[in-house]
């Protein structure tokens, strides 16, 4: 029932009381005929006032409606801020400088668990080191679970290249299996992706076996940026893979909008089975897998630039956070099929001279200018325990700002209704991951080692320990070039 009728239902009941009782008031007292008459002015007066109750009612709704639609964005910042998770935490074989003496920052990229209640934390550093440890605050060294680093290409001149997604096998505690997408250096082509299979010692479940390795994709591409990377297991055991568009300024052979490509995609790969030709199978209820020239692979398109996405371990939605390129970064909320605009629009806004129209594309349901911010960091959402305010929200940040927020969305409503920062120290944020508790956590370049950081509820110590709220903006200078990473 719309508010129309509802208001109407409410109103014409009212009347109809008030005229049946004054008949049966009249009935049954005996009034005169005067006296009835005296009632059905009376009555009519009645009515009136109830028409006005009916306006009155609409108005009111639609003031509630007026409400809802300009209601504005939560915006006050948490009583939440960053801490060093494992304060104590050596890196194995990783040392602050080169043999020459030059500075070597730790760049961890991706966190994650092997899904198996063993509590333990899996973190890749880009040059292509899978670091393993106990997932104790009092832990006080990692282990080398793998070292790809000869295999990955990770150069100075292309910084978004190197090892880039780790996804562990839904069944890894039985098969020891896991996933990683890096950029190779065994290729005839300079700047090539691949993904692999590579799994455990049957003798040493805490350490892989380097030789495991099996090539599942091979992705040439034009240009070293924008090579996405994430990648992660669905709900339904598919691994879900993030390409990006190819690199180079506006997309400029139009990849993401082309369905001939794995650029500008999530893929959606069965990796227990393989076809003839490749090295995994199609799922039979992706979206392209009857369409003449389209990749079946394809899951989503219209997507420039994936810098993580993860599926809500509650809802199993997925989120994509897009890097922009010239004005917007964007949150997605990723669907079977879905053009996610890219490169006809940036964000909600038109890019190029794109000519499908804005009804056939999905716009995020979350972006913001670059006044805020200039290269999004997507991180997920938060399940865990630690924080309750922050249970349901989506977490993400800004490599160039170092600013951290919560995104709160009213799925009934299709809105976001808050937006809220979180206090942190403007650092060089790269990535962030989430732990077998649901606990998340933000990975950052770091040249003294401590680059994993938890998020905590604010204490008294915060204030000695923290500067200005996270809700200002402050510039990094780490060297990080503004369009190092986009
Ligand atoms: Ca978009």
């Amino acid at each position: 029932m719309g508010p129309l009728e509802m208001a109407k239902k409410a109103g014409c009941c009212r009347w109809m009381c008030y005229v049946t009782s004054f008949h049966v008031i009249a009935k049954c007292f005996n009034l005169t005929e005067r006296r009835v008459h005296v009632s059905v002015v009376f009555g009519i007066l009645l009515m009136c006032s109830t028409g006005l109750a009916i306006l009155w009612g609409l108005a009111d709704l639609a003031h509630n409606d007026q409400l809802a639609s300009s209601q504005p964005i939560d915006e006050t910042p948490l009583a939440i801020l960053l801490s060093p998770a494992f304060p104590n935490l050596r890196w194995t074989g990783w040392e602050s400088e080169t043999a020459r003496g030059l500075p070597n920052p730790l760049k961890p990229v991706v966190l994650t668990h092997a899904g198996d209640g063993a509590k333990r934390v899996f973190v890749a550093t880009q040059e292509g080191i899978i670091h393993v440890f106990s997932n104790d605050p009092e832990t006080r060294m990692t282990r080398v679970f793998l070292d790809i680093s000869s295999r990955v290409r990770c150069g100075a001149n292309a910084v978004e290249e190197g090892l880039l997604g780790l996804a562990f096998h839904p069944h890894h505690k039985t098969n020891g299996y896991f996933f990683v997408f890096y950029t190779t250096k065994h290729s005839a082509h300079k700047h090539t992706n691949v993904l692999s299979k590579f799994r455990v010692f049957e003798s040493d479940a805490f350490c892989a076996d380097p030789s495991s390795e099996e090539e599942l994709l091979r992705i040439e591409r034009p240009f070293p940026n924008h090579n996405g990377g994430t990648i992660c297991f669905g709900p339904d055991g598919y691994l879900y893979v993030a390409t990006g568009d190819g690199g180079g300024d506006g997309d400029p052979y139009g990849n993401a909008q082309d369905l001939g490509t794995l650029f500008g995609k999530i893929l959606r790969i069965d990796i227990n089975r393989k076809s003839s030709a490749k090295g995994y199978a199609i799922p039979d209820d992706n979206p392209f897998v009857q369409r003449i020239g389209a990749r079946p692979e394809t899951w989503a398109y219209g997507l420039r630039n994936v810098w993580r996405m993860a599926f809500d371990r509650h809802t199993n939605t997925l989120w994509a956070a897009d890097v922009g390129q010239d004005r917007y970064e964007e949150i997605n909320i990723i669907v079977r099929g879905g053009n996610y605009g890219w490169n006809l629009r940036e964000g909600c806004h038109p890019f190029s001279n794109g000519s499908l129209e804005p009804e056939e594309l999905i716009d995020p349901l979350w972006e913001y200018s670059h006044d805020v911010g200039r290269c999004i960091i997507g991180g997920g959402v938060y399940r865990g325990k630690r924080l309750p305010e922050l249970s349901g929200a989506y977490l993400y940040g800004d490599y160039v700002t170092g600013r951290i927020c919560a995104l709160y969305y009213d799925k009934e409503r299709q809105r976001v209704v808050a937006n809220r920062p979180i206090k942190t120290l403007a650092f060089p944020l790269l990535s962030f991951g989430e732990d077998d508790q649901g606990e998340w956590y933000c990975l950052t370049k770091s040249a003294t080692g401590k680059a994993i950081w938890q998020f905590e509820p604010m204490g008294e110590k915060s204030a000695h320990c923290y500067g200005a709220c996270g809700a200002a903006v402050k510039p990094i200078n780490e060297g990080f070039a503004t369009r190092s990473v986009d």
